[in-house]
C-alpha cells in the first residue's frame, strides 16, 4: 500500500466511528500503524533523493574546483603576458635611442651604485681613505717619526711610501683640507738616517731622483734645532704648493701627525 492509500484509509474509518463512539471499531485504523505508514515512504525514493542531493552537490564541487583552476591559470597567463610586454617596451625604447644615436639606457639590469658596493665589501677599514689600489691613514695626533712608524705597522700599514706624481697629488690635495696650520705637516716614510744624504723609503727602495718634492732650499740636515741634524721627511703644504714641492727633511724626533699606508683588501 503506498501512501495515498494509506490517507483514504484513514480518513473513512473515522467517519464510521463517530456514529458508534462506544463500540470500539474493528475498523478502527490502527494509529501507530499510520503513523507508520505516514513515515513509510518507499525506501528507494528516500535514498534517491540523497543520492540526487549528492550528485548535485558533487557537480558544484566539480564546477567551483574548475572555475576556480580556470581562474589561477588566467592570473598567471595575465602576469606572465605584462612581463613579456614590458620586455618589448624595453627592447623598443632601446632600439628607439640607438636610431636617434644616444647610448641605450640600462633599465633592464639595473647595477648596484658604487656606494652600495663599497657597504658590502669595504676596501678599506673605518678611518682608513681609498685611493689608487691602496688605503691612507691620515692620523690626528703627532709623534716622533719612529713611533709614528710604530702606528702604522700595528695597524698592519706602514709611513706611505710615494710611488709616482700622481700620489703626491692626492696626499697633498687632502693634506690641505686636513692641515690646522703651516706647520701643521705630516711625516712620511722617507728617511736618510742609515746613511746621510741617502735617502730611502720604509720598503728599502732608494728615493727616485725623478720623483722629489722637496721644497725650495731642502734638505737641508739643519743643525740649528738638534746636533742630530734632519733625517726625516715630513709634507704638507696648507696653501698649496708649486710644482707639489712640499718635503722638507726634520730631526726625528720632532712630533709631527703622520700618513700610514697599506694595499686595498681584495674584493669579491
Ligand atoms: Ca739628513
Ligand atoms: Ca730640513
Amino acid at each position: 500500500m503506498d501512501e495515498t492509500e494509506v490517507l483514504y484509509s484513514f480518513k473513512s474509518t473515522r467517519v464510521r466511528g463517530n456514529t458508534d463512539v462506544a463500540t470500539p471499531s474493528t475498523d478502527e485504523p490502527d494509529y501507530s500503524n499510520v503513523n507508520y505508514s505516514e513515515t513509510q515512504r518507499p525506501a528507494s525514493s528516500r535514498r534517491s533523493g540523497v543520492t540526487w542531493e549528492r550528485v548535485v552537490l558533487l557537480v558544484l564541487s566539480v564546477l567551483l574546483a574548475a572555475a576556480l583552476t580556470a581562474l589561477g591559470v588566467t592570473l598567471h597567463e595575465n602576469t606572465q603576458t605584462k612581463k613579456s610586454l614590458q620586455k618589448y617596451q624595453d627592447e623598443a625604447k632601446n632600439l628607439t635611442e640607438i636610431l636617434s644615436g644616444t647610448e641605450p639606457s640600462k633599465v633592464e639590469q639595473p647595477t648596484k651604485p658604487p656606494s652600495v658596493r663599497d657597504e658590502t665589501c669595504p676596501r678599506c677599514e673605518d678611518g682608513w681613505e681609498p685611493h689608487g689600489g691602496k688605503c691612507y691613514f691620515f692620523s690626528w695626533v703627532t709623534s716622533s717619526w719612529n713611533k709614528s712608524r710604530k702606528q702604522c705597522t700595528s695597524m698592519s700599514g706602514d709611513l706611505v711610501v710615494i710611488n709616482n706624481r700622481e700620489e703626491q697629488r692626492f696626499l697633498q690635495s687632502r693634506l690641505m683640507e686636513k692641515m690646522d696650520e703651516r706647520s701643521d705637516k705630516f711625516w712620511i716614510g722617507l728617511t736618510d738616517s742609515k746613511k746621510e744624504g741617502e735617502w730611502l723609503w720604509v720598503d728599502d727602495t732608494r728615493l727616485d731622483t725623478s720623483l722629489m718634492f722637496w721644497r725650495e732650499g731642502e734638505p737641508d740636515n739643519w743643525y740649528g734645532e738638534n746636533p742630530d741634524g734632519e733625517d726625516c721627511v715630513r709634507m704638507g703644504e696648507k696653501d698649496g704648493a708649486t710644482n707639489l714641492k712640499t718635503w722638507d727633511d726634520q730631526s726625528c724626533k720632532y712630533f709631527q701627525k703622520y700618513i700610514c699606508e697599506k694595499p686595498e683588501k681584495a674584493c669579491g
